[in-house]
């Protein structure tokens, strides 16, 4: 055990009785927007985060008022499943408690922003009867696990959904805080009785994240989750998973000893011991995580430091499972499917982009009716997807036309005209709302995506499939290291560009311009398209052309290349 001191979020949880703090008491003190700011640290294990609107921080600063408080409400939604009756819950109270947008996230969830303290027991209360929930959708715990949602295997991507579905239950904190706080539930009295026989005290280290996937679509990012399940399926059924472990995008400009890392495959498991594998993954990261510095506290830097050898010693130990040989995988993307697709049991699905993940009613563009009209009509499910777009699925083929009408008369059905860079976009929220973003990214990105399609169509590339992805920080929310042109936030109107990462999320992108504008950016990127366009090999994509020309040297640590 390290002599270094913890540090101040772990007294925090220890000192919160079970994520209770003081956050009853702040949610009726009319003197502040905000709550307590030890109480902003356990809002998160109940999906709630603080936050000011920084397009007026300094103009609040210099009028002498606390900033804009709001709170940005996430909700936890494993594998992306809801019913439409679900969404047509989330609808209203997105018009009636927060900004009237419904942010659909990386992971399969949805976030509000802009909900006043006033509103924020109400509107959780009303997520719940909406029959979702926010427990651990934020905090250091296990967060919302996601699912390949594309069903071309109906019974396959079921079968999955469910193995996330427990998972997600299996790891939920088990302290009925939540329940006292924002539901009116009935007040445990010792948090003695109400002990967490997974995490302890004092919780993980820091998030932990998991997910499901089905090859061949790598939708979920799987390398980049700490915990991750690639499903074999054999004569036509699920026979286990390869495991990986120790994926994480984050890292902090400048310090070298943070670094985004692809995940480990740890060996292939039966689909019976995924629950005692995954608990004995989390308390081996809850024993022997740093809890002293939140910057290296993720489970990657526990494997880095400790060795995968060792680590799998300990899950085996632990689970009392032993793993086998990985199973041979392939995966050819880690974009999502568009338009309409025809699964194995007749029914069909829709792939809807939702650029930034933003829905609302923008001009003639009206997203947040339009998907309202259709829930009211389609009474079936949404799935939500891991690149902040959405499903429309188990649609009959007879119902095809009414709901094709109804994405054209609410404007929305652009899959079939946004151009394939648009398509394999992805940016996460930063300003106004992330307090942590240096630059713009969900409300730039468009506008870069529409230059960058004109230069790609002066190369005659306009038809090729790039992935790009661009966060405000390099915290990595947009998991842009594995976007074959990444650009991550450094200070206002300044990115840092990644190129050359695979695209079907194999192999990290490297760092190919630092501190760039928008002009740096176009200016090298030009000469690389013109290059592509007429020195790629046949079906090469950008990032792999990018790696064998030599123009970026591709990592070459046995963690960040993936061959399956
Ligand atoms: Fe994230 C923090 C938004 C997926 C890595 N992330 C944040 C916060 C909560 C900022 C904060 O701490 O104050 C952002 C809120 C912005 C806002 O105003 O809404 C935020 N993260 C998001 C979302 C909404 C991005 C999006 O545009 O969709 C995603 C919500 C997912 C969900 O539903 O749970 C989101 N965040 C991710 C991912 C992608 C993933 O999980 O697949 C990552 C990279 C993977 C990883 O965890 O390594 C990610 N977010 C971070 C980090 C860096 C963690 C690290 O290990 O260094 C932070 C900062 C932190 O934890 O200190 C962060
Ligand atoms: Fe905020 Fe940074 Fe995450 Fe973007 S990547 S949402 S700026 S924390």
């Amino acid at each position: 055990m390290s002599d270094k001191t913890l540090t101040e979020v772990e007294g925090i949880k220890a000192a919160s009785r079970h994520l209770r703090g003081t956050i009853a008491d702040g949610l009726v003190d009319p003197l502040t927007g905000a709550i307590a700011a030890a109480d902003t640290q356990l809002s998160k294990f109940h999906g709630i985060y603080q936050q000011d609107d920084r397009d007026i921080r300094s103009e609040r600063t210099r009028q002498k008022l606390e900033p804009a408080y709001s709170f940005m409400i996430r909700a936890r939604i494993p594998g992306g499943l809801l019913s439409t009756s679900q969404w047509l819950g989330l609808d209203r109270i997105a018009l009636e408690h927060a900004n009237q947008t419904i942010r659909l996230t990386t992971r399969q969830a949805i976030q509000y922003h802009g909900v006043v303290k006033r509103n924020l027991k109400q509107t959780v209360a009303e997520i719940n009867q909406a029959t979702l929930d926010t427990i651990a959708a934020c905090g250091d715990v296990n967060r919302n696990v996601m699912s390949s949602p594309l069903p071309t295997l109906s019974t396959i991507h079921r079968e999955v959904q469910r193995h996330a579905e427990k998972l997600s239950e299996h790891l939920m904190p088990k302290s009925r805080a939540y329940h006292e706080i924002w539901l009116d539930g009935e007040k445990i009295e010792s948090s003695k009785t109400d002990l967490e026989p997974i995490y302890g005290d004092t919780y993980l280290p820091r998030k932990f994240k998991a997910a499901f996937v089905i090859p061949p679509q790598n939708d979920v990012d799987v390398f980049a989750q700490d915990l991750g399940f690639i499903t074999v399926v054999e004569d036509g059924r699920i026979s286990g998973f390869n495991v990986t472990v120790g994926g994480g995008m984050g890292m902090t400009h400048g310090e070298t000893d943070t670094y985004p890392r692809l995940g480990d495959v740890l060996g292939f498991i039966e689909p019976d011991d995924v629950l005692k594998v995954a608990e004995a993954v989390v308390t081996t990261q809850r024993d022997y995580g740093d809890r002293t510095n939140r910057k290296h506290a993720r489970l990657k830097y526990t494997i880095d430091d400790r060795g995968i050898d060792w680590f799998r010693g300990e899950v085996e130990k632990r689970s009392g499972v032993s793993f086998g040989s990985a199973v041979k995988y392939a995966f050819v993307a880690n974009g999502d499917v568009y338009g309409w697709q025809l699964d194995d049991v007749g029914a069909w699905h829709y792939g809807l982009f939702v650029e930034g993940g933003r829905v609302g009613d923008v001009g003639s563009r009206r997203l947040l009716s339009g998907l309202r009209a259709i829930a009211r009509l389609h009474n079936a499910e949404f799935r939500l997807t891991p690149n902040q777009n959405l499903i429309i699925s188990k649609v009959a083929a007879a119902d095809k036309a009414a709901i094709d009408a109804l994405l054209a008369e609410y404007g929305i059905e652009n899959s079939a005209h946004a151009s394939p860079l648009r398509l394999n976009s992805m940016a996460c929220v930063a300003f106004p709302s992330c307090g942590l973003a240096m630059a713009e990214s969900e409300r730039y990105l468009p506008s870069l995506v529409d230059k960058l399609d004109a230069s790609l169509q002066q190369y005659g590339l306009a038809g090729e499939p790039i992935t790009i992805r661009m966060t405000g920080c390099p915290n990595g929310c947009a998991r842009p290291y594995i976007a074959e042109i990444g650009l991550v936030g450094k200070g206002p109107g300044r990115y840092t560009m990644f190129l050359g990462a695979g695209f079907a999320g194999e192999r990290l992108g490297v760092p190919f311009l630092d501190n760039a504008n928008e002009e740096e950016v176009l200016e090298a990127l030009n000469p690389l398209f013109a290059d592509f366009a007429t020195e790629r090999n046949d079906a090469e994509h950008f990032g792999d052309f990018l790696v064998r020309s030599g123009v970026v040297r591709a990592l070459t640590a046995g963690r960040n290349i993936h061959d399956g």
